[in-house]
């Protein structure tokens, strides 16, 4: 017979996330008292395709960023709906959420209410029967550790540096567990700041922890990394690859503002690309560097573009979409079908519930693509990606530089992921 255990009561709070930006906390508690609690991250470099962020837009509160209306709509909405329903029919909650929303981005109650109630059901279950949540979600077969890509240099939004490319990640290929992985990842990170310090750059961070210095350009970040590799005692190739998010999303975005055809503004040094100089240039990149991943190498809108670049690189490193697939099924399948990307980046708040995530990643997988399990910018103390990395067995994630607690609290998370499945 199936287990029954009653939800109680849901209620959502208004907390800040890691840029003091406000977002939601969200607990849900049961009828034997357990609880679980969940808190929403939230982006800087969003894709339009995204389910939608409800904030209040409210001037005088918090830059127009406060989040009441969503806090309203778990409290009012959504919580007395969930009332008696049990806690671990997840699938059944999450398809009733989004009925309840009736948008197909989730526009009327909001992707972050919905998704922290979703992960908040998730929590609880696991809570109520004594599971870890990657347990909870993933069973026994839920063992698998993820190798960071850890994001070291920080450009494009996430810092206010004359970087363009979003992200400069570091990535452990060396076959060993995650907590020396972790190791070199921190080693490297200290090497870099020495280098840049001894340099005279700053070694002021960005949003995620990594580096922000005001470099010559791009290509610089790329070789005082490998230089800092070097420094730390590790071989580039060996131990060590590159991946990069160059989030093309946003240069797309920047040139439309000064050219109609829409190409690629680098807005930091001025410098324009078409569509086919932007993939020269990735390709190009990819001969010089020993790099194994671009995400977001083109715009979320470019589909003839990335099936180019597809063909082009596909077979040699991993193509991820990021605002292109945005987490969504049919964004994903329709990459399938045109053979664009060979990797997904997995943000649950892209979608909006812990099921539509679940069912991306497992489309993903059964059609080859590796998944990549992400963090936000904006960040809090919630460390369910960790889980969920695990409970999906998924190759790779990235949390961000080693540094900020609400970075490192999902690295140390999976320490102790691998020690109880060590130890298990
Ligand atoms: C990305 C993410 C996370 P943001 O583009 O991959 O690194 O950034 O949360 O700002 O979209
Ligand atoms: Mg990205």
């Amino acid at each position: 017979m199936k287990k029954i255990l009653e939800i109680e009561e849901v209620f959502a709070t208004e907390i800040l996330d890691s840029r003091g930006n406000p977002t939601l906390q969200v607990t849900v508690i049961l009828e034997d008292g357990t609880e679980g609690i969940s808190m929403v991250p939230s982006g800087a470099s969003t894709g339009s395709f995204e389910a939608v962020e409800l904030r209040d837009n409210q001037e005088n509160r918090y830059n127009g960023k406060g989040v009441l209306k969503a806090v309203n709509n778990v409290n009012d909405i959504i919580g007395p709906e969930l009332k008696y329903l049990n806690v671990y029919n997840q699938k059944e909650i999450d398809n009733f959420m989004i009925r309840l929303d009736g948008t197909v981005n989730k526009s009327k109650l909001g992707a972050n209410s919905i998704l922290g109630v979703s992960l908040a059901v998730a929590k609880a279950a696991a809570n109520s029967l004594n599971l870890p949540l990657y347990e909870y979600i993933g069973g026994i077969n839920a063992k698998i550790l993820p190798i960071p890509m850890m994001n070291i240099l920080n450009g494009g939004r996430h810092a206010n540096s004359s970087i363009n490319i979003q992200e400069f990640m570091i990535v452990p290929i060396l076959d060993t567990t995650f907590q020396l992985r972790l190791q070199m990842c921190s080693e490297v990170y200290h090497c870099l700041k020495k280098i840049l310090k001894e340099r005279g750059y700053s070694t002021g961070i960005g949003d995620e922890g990594g580096f922000a210095p005001n470099l010559k350009n791009d290509e610089q970040a790329i070789e005082l990394i490998i230089e800092a590799i070097e420094k730390a005692g590790y071989e580039t190739g060996k131990d060590f690859m590159l991946a990069l998010d160059v989030a093309a999303t946003e240069m797309h975005e920047e040139a439309k503002s000064i050219d109609k055809q829409g190409n690629y503004l680098f807005w930091k040094n001025n410098e324009v690309k078409t569509r086919d100089e932007m993939i020269d240039y990735l390709c190009e990149l990819v001969n010089k560097y020993p790099i194994i991943s671009i995400e977001d190498g083109l715009s979320e809108e470019d589909w003839i573009g990335w099936k180019i670049l597809s063909d082009r690189l596909k077979n040699k490193i991993m193509l991820v979409g990021d605002d292109l697939f945005v987490t969504n099924i049919e964004r994903l399948k329709k990459g399938i079908e045109l053979g664009v990307a060979n990797s997904i980046l997995i943000k649950p708040n892209q979608i909006g519930t812990l099921t539509e995530t679940l069912n991306t990643i497992q489309v993903a997988k059964m059609n080859g693509y590796k998944v990549v399990m992400s963090h936000r910018s904006g960040e809090t103390e919630d460390t369910t990606i960790a889980d969920l990395a695990v409970a999906t067995n998924s190759m790779f994630i990235k949390a961000g530089a080693p540094c900020r607690s609400e970075r490192t609290a999902k690295y140390n998370r999976l320490i102790n992921i691998e020690n109880e499945i060590i130890n298990s």
